[in-house]
C-alpha cells in the first residue's frame, strides 16, 4: 500500500445529499471545510484512486475504485493502549458501565462477512469482521423505557455517530475488535469500531470511546453537514428512492 501525504479531503459526494434547512451541502460544504480546515487522510491503493476520491461534487465523476482510503477529520489518529482503554456505556439505562479492551474480549465475538459501502462511492468486498453484538453488550442493563436510541462517540473529537435502538440491535451490526482476522489496526479505528453493513460508512465510528443511551438518534458529524441520519446503503443521500 502506498502512503499518500495529508490531504484536505471532505467527504465528496458524487450527488447531492437531500437539502436541509440551514445546513450548507454540496460544493459551498466542501469549500468551507477546506476553509476550516478539516482534513482527512487517504491512503489510496494507487495515487490514481487518491485523486479521484479528492474529485469534490460537481466534477465529472470518475469510475468508482474499490480498497479502503482511511479517512479522519483530525490529526495525529487516537491512540490506543490495552491498559488504559476502556469503552464507556451511559445515559439513559440504570447502571452506566466501563467495559476494558480485556472485558470487550471476553464477551461473546461473533463473526460476519459483508460489503463495506462509503457514500462518496468507493466499496471494499467481502471484509471479514469480529467482535461483539450491540445486544450482547446491553444485555445485562436495563434501558429507561423512553430509551429509543444509541449515540457512538469516537475518541477522534468531535467524530461521532447515532442509531435508532431497532438499527442498533439489527443482526449485522457490530462492535468490531477485528478487521480481516487481525485486531483493527489505528488507522482502521482500533481498538473497536461501529460496523453496520445496511449502512453508509460514515456511520461506523472509529476509535470508539464511548456509548450514550439517548432518546433520539440527533445527527452525527457529517450528519451535522446534510447526510442522511438514516444512512441505508442505495437509498438514501439522494441514491435510489431517497432523492
Ligand atoms: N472517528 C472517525 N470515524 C470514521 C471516520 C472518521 O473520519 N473519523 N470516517 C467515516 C467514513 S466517512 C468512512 S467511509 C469510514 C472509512 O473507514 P476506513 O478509514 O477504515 O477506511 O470510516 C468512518 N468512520
Ligand atoms: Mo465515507
Amino acid at each position: 500500500m502506498t502512503e499518500l501525504p495529508e490531504r484536505k479531503l471532505p467527504e465528496p459526494k458524487r450527488r447531492e445529499p437531500k437539502r436541509r434547512e440551514g445546513v450548507p451541502v454540496g460544493r459551498a460544504a466542501f469549500l468551507g471545510l477546506a476553509a476550516a480546515g478539516i482534513s482527512s487522510l487517504a491512503w489510496g491503493k494507487t495515487a490514481f484512486d487518491a485523486v479521484a476520491s479528492a474529485i469534490p461534487s460537481g466534477l465529472p465523476s470518475i469510475a468508482p475504485s474499490n480498497g479502503w482510503r482511511i479517512y479522519s477529520i483530525s490529526s495525529p489518529l487516537p491512540t490506543f493502549d490495552p491498559a488504559t482503554y476502556s469503552l464507556e456505556v451511559f445515559g439513559l439505562l440504570d447502571k452506566p458501565f466501563k467495559l476494558s479492551y480485556a472485558d470487550l474480549q471476553d464477551l461473546p465475538q461473533e463473526r460476519q462477512v459483508s460489503d463495506f459501502h462509503c457514500v462518496t462511492g468507493w466499496s471494499v468486498e467481502d471484509v471479514h469482521w469480529e467482535g461483539v453484538r450491540i445486544q450482547e453488550l446491553l444485555k445485562a442493563v436495563n434501558l429507561a423505557p423512553n430509551a429509543r436510541a444509541l449515540r457512538f462517540n469516537s475518541a477522534e473529537l468531535p467524530y461521532d455517530s447515532a442509531l435508532t435502538l431497532e438499527q442498533a440491535l439489527l443482526p449485522d451490526v457490530m462492535l468490531a475488535l477485528k478487521m480481516d482476522g487481525k485486531p483493527l489496526t489505528r488507522p482502521h479505528g482500533s481498538p473497536v469500531r461501529l460496523v453496520i453493513p445496511q449502512m453508509y460508512g460514515y456511520k461506523g465510528v472509529k476509535w470508539l470511546k464511548s456509548i450514550e443511551v439517548s432518546r433520539e438518534a440527533f445527527a452525527g458529524y457529517w450528519e451535522r453537514e446534510g447526510y442522511d441520519n438514516d444512512a441505508w446503503v442505495g437509498r438514501s443521500n439522494g441514491y435510489g428512492d431517497s432523492s
